[in-house]
């Protein structure tokens, strides 16, 4: 049951007492799932047990979860390289995301995809994908397919700052708006793709403003801000179903570690990543919650050992999965289905 009494008028971003305190304490937990997953699977990485590469989402929480809770669990989604948060909050096992980073038989795409490739069909997750740009196009034929076949759901792509320069996403925005698509497509901005930075690569201010090229409306989103993210997307969601049609959705983030793990970050100070970190969306919302009065420091250290004992579960159960049986190599190459 929730503490607080509902109120009938619409949810303020700026006032978490407008929003059910149950609601707000499970946002506040799935971004503290993530953020302990990311660090112990840098943690991972680095005592040399995951293979391939890793990017790392930390700062990012505040989008997938303020999404995904917009979002029904049969909606689809599509992510990019940077994907663990977005796996997380649409409800796959931690203990198989994890086992798939380190390669084994238990992982969520049995080992073979890793960090970059993980797909969880029965979430609605269709996978996240390395090659950049790719996310928006899978989610755009996704939501094609349900409104052809008339299903009540939408599709949601991540992608990042970088994919939105590339033709794909020009391409599907455009497709999406001449076949009036149910599609939410989520530019994460953390200012950066690799070292470029996005004021030199993007010939606008706000990808946003990209939207108008399409008829699409564009919602600028403070994307440290999980309230902010919430009803920007609550209102997309309503607009595919209700009318089937597309929103562009930038999340203002910024990624508090490097592109992947062992980057030496040349391209930005120390003091720059130090200055940023203030804006850390666990502990705005955190302090949200403690000055309503929903929140005491028993409640956080009761929340945060539930989340370390989740993971350390998951580390657990991925360090004593076995590997793929190396004569199933070539299984999943070739389909053999012929449409
Ligand atoms: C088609 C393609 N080109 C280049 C790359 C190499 N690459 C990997 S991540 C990345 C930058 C992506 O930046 P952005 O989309 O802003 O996402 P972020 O890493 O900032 O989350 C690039 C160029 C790739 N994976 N795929």
């Amino acid at each position: 049951m929730s503490t607080n009494t509902q109120s009938a008028q619409l949810p303020n971003k700026h006032d978490v007492r407008s929003f059910d305190s149950e609601f707000v304490l499970d946002l506040l937990k799935e971004m503290l799932r993530i953020r302990e997953f990311e660090l112990r699977a840098e943690e991972q990485t680095l005592a040399g047990n995951v293979v391939g590469g890793v990017h790392l989402a930390i700062g990012h929480e505040a989008v997938a979860v303020g999404v995904m809770k917009a979002l029904k669990s049969e909606d689809y989604v599509t992510g990019p390289h940077r994907g663990h948060h977005i796996v997380i909050a649409k409800g796959s096992d931690m203990k198989n995301i994890m086992a798939e980073l380190m390669g084994k038989a238990t992982g969520l795409s049995g080992g073979r995809g890793g960090s970059m490739h993980m797909a969880d069909v029965e979430t609605g997750l269709l996978g996240v994908n390395g090659i950049v740009g790719a996310s928006i196009v899978v989610a755009t034929g996704a939501a094609f397919s349900a409104k052809y076949l008339g299903q009540d759901r939408v599709a949601a792509a991540f992608f990042g700052d970088g994919g939105a320069n590339k033709g794909q996403f020009h391409e599907s925005l455009n497709m999406a708006s001449i076949l009036d698509l149910p599609a939410i497509y989520v530019c994460e901005n953390n200012e950066f793709a690799v070292e470029t930075a996005v004021s030199y690569s993007t010939g606008v201010d706000h990808i946003a403003e990209r939207g108008s090229s399409y008829r699409i409306p564009g919602i600028i989103v403070d994307g440290l801000d999980v309230l902010d993210v919430y009803l920007a997307a609550k209102e997309a969601r309503l607009r595919a179903v209700q009318e089937s049609r597309p929103t562009l959705i930038e999340a203002k983030t910024y990624r508090f570690k490097g592109h992947s793990i062992g980057d030496k970050e040349n391209y930005r100070t120390k003091e720059e990543v130090q200055e940023r970190m203030k804006s850390d969306p666990i502990f705005k919302l955190k302090h949200q919650l403690e000055d309503a009065g929903w929140l005491n420091e028993e409640q956080w250290n009761e929340m945060k050992l539930d989340v370390e004992n989740e993971v350390a579960a998951a580390v657990d159960f991925a360090l004593r999965s076995p590997l793929p049986d190396a004569a199933t190599a070539l299984r999943h190459v070739y389909s053999k289905e012929v449409f």
